[in-house]
C-alpha cells in the first residue's frame, strides 16, 4: 500500500545507541537530559527563542490557550485537523469560524475582522499544511481589537515567512510532532514562545503546575516529553534538511507533470518544508473517482481536510448548519475538491509515476 505519508525513521543502530544509555541511567520522563538536549538543538535549528517540548501537538494547542487566559469566543478555521477545533471546546471555549482564502487555503483576515465581537478573546489561525498565514494582516487585526493571535503551526516545521521563522508571529505558535510529520518524536509537539513568563508557566503547565517537590504553585496537567520521545527527535533531527529536499523534489516532479489535471495551493512561504501534496479539483466529481481509483490501486491519498471540522457529529448534535450560519462557502467548497496525494522521502519516483497516470487516465478519460 502507498499511503499519503510514511513516518522517518533514522537508522536503527543511531536509536539503540542513544536506548542503551537510556537503560543505564533509567531516567525515563520527567523533563529528562534528551528532553532538555532536544529543547536546546531545536531552539537553534529553527531560530526561536525558546520552545517547550509537550507529548503532542494538541495539548500544545490546550495549553497555549490556557497560558493566555483565552476565555469567551476563539475565532478560528473550519478547515483543518478536528484537533484545532476541540482543543478550542476542551477548553471551554467557543470557536467561531471564519472562511478561508481558497488559494492559500489559510483563513482569510478580511474573513476574521468580521467575526470579532466583544466576546472574542483570541484568534486562533492555522498555517494550513505548513503554509504561513497572512501573518502580518492577522497581526494588525489582533493588535487593533486587542485580542491574542496563536497560531497552529502543526505542520510547519522549518518553515519562514519573508525570510524569518514562521514560528516568530503571533502571541504563541504551536508545532505538532507526530510520526506523520516532517519532522518528529513518534508523538510530540511544541510551543514557540517569545515572552519569558510564558514559558516559566507553561512548563509548570505541562508538569501538574510542580514548582518543587513540595509544592504545586498552579494547576496544571500532564503534557510532559518522555526521553524514548526525545532521543528520536535527536535522531531524526540530523536527517531533517536532506528529506525535506527529498520531499521538494517530489513536490515539484508532481506539479510539473500534474498542472494541466489539478490545481496546487498557493504558497506564501520563503522557505517551505514539502510536508503534504495537496491538489484539488476544478470539478468536485472528479476527486471521488481519483480518489476511488487510487484506492483500488493500492494507493491511499487523504481527503484533508475533509469534512470540515464544523460538520463533527458534535455540532450536528447541536443542529446548527455552521457553513451557513458563518457563510464558509469558500472552505466548504475546498474541503470537497481537496486531495492530498502521497509524498515522503522514501516515496519512489515510479510510484509517483503511478498515481499521476491514474489522474492522467482518470481525467483525460472524463474529457473525452
Ligand atoms: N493541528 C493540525 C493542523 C494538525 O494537522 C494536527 C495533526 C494537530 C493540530 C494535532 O497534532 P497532534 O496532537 O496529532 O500532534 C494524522 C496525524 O495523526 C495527525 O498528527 C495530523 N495532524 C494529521 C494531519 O494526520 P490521521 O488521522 O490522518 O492519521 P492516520 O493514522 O490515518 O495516518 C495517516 C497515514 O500515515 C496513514 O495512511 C498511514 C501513515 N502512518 C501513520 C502512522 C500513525 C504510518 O505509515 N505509520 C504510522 O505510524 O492524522
Amino acid at each position: 500500500m502507498i499511503t499519503v505519508t510514511k513516518p522517518d525513521l533514522p537508522p536503527l543502530e543511531e536509536y539503540m545507541e542513544y536506548l542503551k544509555k537510556i537503560w543505564t541511567s533509567r531516567w525515563l520522563t520527567n523533563n529528562g537530559e534528551y528532553v532538555q538536549l532536544l529543547q536546546r538543538e531545536l531552539v537553534e535549528h529553527l531560530s526561536t527563542k525558546d520552545l517547550v517540548l509537550v507529548s503532542n501537538g494538541t495539548l500544545a494547542i490546550e495549553l497555549a490557550l490556557k497560558v493566555l487566559e483565552i476565555k469567551g469566543e476563539v475565532i478560528t478555521t473550519p478547515f483543518t485537523f478536528p484537533a484545532t477545533t476541540n482543543a478550542i471546546l476542551w477548553e471551554g471555549l467557543t470557536p467561531v469560524f471564519a472562511d478561508i482564502d481558497p488559494e492559500t487555503f489559510n483563513i482569510d483576515p478580511r474573513e476574521v475582522e468580521k467575526r470579532i465581537t466583544q466576546k472574542t478573546s483570541a484568534i486562533l489561525a492555522v498555517h494550513v499544511f505548513g503554509n504561513p498565514c497572512y501573518v502580518k494582516e492577522l497581526q494588525e487585526i489582533a493588535h487593533r481589537h486587542d485580542v491574542k493571535l496563536i497560531y497552529d503551526a502543526a505542520a510547519a516545521f522549518g518553515v519562514e515567512y519573508e525570510y524569518q521563522p514562521v514560528l516568530d508571529y503571533g502571541d504563541l505558535s504551536i508545532l505538532s510532532l507526530h510520526a506523520t510529520k516532517v519532522f518528529h518524536t513518534i508523538e510530540g509537539g511544541a510551543i514557540a514562545v517569545k515572552d519569558e513568563t510564558l514559558s516559566e508557566k507553561l512548563r509548570l503547565l505541562r508538569d501538574h503546575g510542580i514548582k518543587s517537590a513540595e509544592q504545586v504553585a498552579i494547576v496544571g496537567t500532564n503534557a510532559k516529553m518522555n526521553e524514548f520521545q526525545a532521543v528520536m527527535g535527536i535522531c531524526n533531527l540530523k536527517y531533517v534538511d536532506e528529506k525535506i529536499q527529498r520531499r521538494k523534489r517530489l513536490y515539484e516532479y508532481y506539479k510539473r507533470k500534474l498542472s494541466k489535471y489539478v490545481k496546487f495551493q498557493k504558497l506564501t512561504a520563503s522557505k517551505y518544508n514539502y510536508g503534504y501534496m495537496p491538489v484539488y479539483f476544478d470539478d468536485i466529481g472528479k476527486r471521488d473517482e481519483v480518489y476511488s481509483k487510487l484506492l483500488k490501486n493500492g494507493i491511499e491519498p487523504r481527503k484533508y481536510f475533509f469534512p470540515l471540522t464544523t460538520s463533527s457529529d458534535y455540532f450536528k448534535r447541536e443542529s446548527v448548519d455552521l457553513v451557513k450560519k458563518y457563510d464558509l462557502r469558500k472552505a466548504h467548497d475546498i474541503s470537497n475538491r481537496i486531495l492530498c496525494l502521497p509524498l515522503y522521502p522514501d516515496l519512489k519516483t515510479r510510484d509517483v509515476d503511478r498515481v499521476m497516470r491514474i489522474i492522467e487516465d482518470t481525467l483525460d478519460t472524463k474529457e473525452s
